[in-house]
């Protein structure tokens, strides 16, 4: 039956089915391993399966992609133009969640007992996030851009978080494709054509799992949020929900004010919202129950093209690099959380912190991991920097998983409006 509904509607199914079943396990006292032992196993296949296929996709749509330019100048001319943006972008997004905490204020809901005693509840977690954001800051200045470049082609592939080593090396063989005489570089040419023909049919036979995985997800979340104890949903949810509010209500003016308002500048185009949602549909609802950007890489890669007539070189470069290194809603939640967390700790942030707060929340969201919870780990280095103490991470620790739902969705988001401004600047006909 779900092979003749539209891949959207199957996803949704999937959604609400799995809301209503986590809910009744929970408020019915099933016991949370049987969630986690038998339906939790189908959403991680599913996620995996994506993840599988996002490398030989960026690979294959990227090297054909450049190959098919019609001179190296059009793709340094895309490649400025798309990190500009994508800046610009990151720091509004900074800029508005800093500016919706300090508005909102919601740290003066929770009192100092309820903040020191969920420090205390969650202090192993900290140490835990603790550990992998120490990896972090033993980098250089300078290591995200070295890094950039694979030490081994293989391990660069072996590894959805070296997506901006994929990147470089398909740009750079894309770029040696294209200066090579016609007749030696055809048989390539055409062999990642078919290539990622093939790619896009296996995305297909995966997407035949999406009701599935997407029920799986939501289901097992939303019982490993609540524990064995369904008083603790409603305990972390109310002492954070102006907390989480602040944040959800930051993320949605990027997406319903300044994507379309930056859409407009750039290709003087007026958004038609019910097309663009309609069209970005099935991404914007993977984003959201798989908390990944990197899974839905091939998912929005397809929308943009399908729906919105972006064309594959453009697709296949701006959003690859906006998975990794573009991530708007991370760096608003990542705003907004810093000065929550160091004012329910009693500590007043400077005008000085808040600014450092913007140049670091734009470094760790481009840091940040296209995977579930990254922009949490990199919120560390961001506390570390305004001389919080770690332990105030435990303050978000419990909204996250629902919070990093929604910034994926931005996430994702920003990455396609700005496709769109790329390929529109690029003289493609654009449908939105
Ligand atoms: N979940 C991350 C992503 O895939 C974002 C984050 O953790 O902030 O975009």
């Amino acid at each position: 039956m779900t092979k003749k509904l539209p891949l959207h509607t199957q996803i949704v199914i999937g959604l609400v089915t799995g809301l209503v079943i986590g809910l009744i396990f929970i408020f019915s006292g099933v016991p949370s391993w049987i969630t986690i032992e038998l339906i939790k196993p189908i959403g991680s296949i599913f996620i995996r399966a994506l993840k599988m296929i996002a490398v030989p996709l960026v690979l294959a749509s990227l090297i054909g992609g450049i190959a098919n330019l019609s001179d190296v100048s059009k793709l340094s001319r895309m490649g400025t133009k798309t990190i500009g943006i994508y800046l610009l972008t990151t720091l509004c997004a900074v800029l508005i969640g800093l500016a919706a905490v300090n508005i909102v204020q919601p740290y003066k809901m929770i009192s100092k007992e309820t903040s020191a005693a969920i420090v205390a509840q969650y202090s192993t977690d900290v140490q835990k996030k603790q550990h992998n954001a120490e990896k972090v800051k033993e980098q250089h200045a300078l290591d995200p851009l070295v890094n950039m470049v694979p030490e081994n082609v293989v391990t660069a592939f072996a590894n959805n978080k070296n997506m901006l080593q994929v990147v470089f090396f398909a740009v750079l063989f894309g770029i040696a494709l294209l200066k090579l005489p016609e007749e030696k570089s055809a048989p390539l040419v055409s062999f990642f054509d078919g290539l990622n023909e093939t790619v896009l049919k296996i995305i297909d036979f995966i997407m035949l799992l999406a009701p599935f995985g997407v029920f799986s997800l939501i289901c097992s979340l939303i019982v490993e949020v609540a524990g064995d104890d369904p008083n603790h949903v409603w305990g972390v949810l109310k002492s954070l929900g102006a907390y989480s509010l602040t944040v959800i209500g930051g993320l949605l003016i990027m997406m319903l004010v300044v994507y379309p308002t930056i859409l407009r500048l750039f290709t003087k185009r007026r958004l038609n919202y019910k097309k663009f949602f309609k069209g970005m549909e099935r991404a914007l609802l993977l984003a959201f129950s798989s908390s990944s950007s990197a899974a839905t890489l091939p998912i929005t890669i397809e929308c943009v093209e399908h729906e919105f007539g972006v064309s594959e070189e453009v697709s296949s470069f701006v959003l690859p690099l906006g998975a990794t290194m573009n991530m708007d809603g991370t760096s608003l939640y990542q705003g907004v959380a810093a000065v929550f967390i160091a004012h329910a700790m009693g500590i007043e942030l400077t005008m000085m912190q808040q600014v450092s707060i913007v140049f670091t929340a734009i470094l760790a969201s481009i840091g940040s991991a296209a995977v579930p919870g990254a922009g949490l780990v990199m919120l560390l280095i961001i506390l570390e920097t305004i001389g919080v103490p770690a332990g105030g991470l435990a303050l978000v620790l419990g909204p996250d998983r629902i919070i990093d739902m929604c910034r994926t969705v931005v996430n994702v988001t920003g990455d396609a409006t700005v496709s769109m401004i790329i390929a529109d600047s690029e003289g493609e006909q654009l449908k939105i």
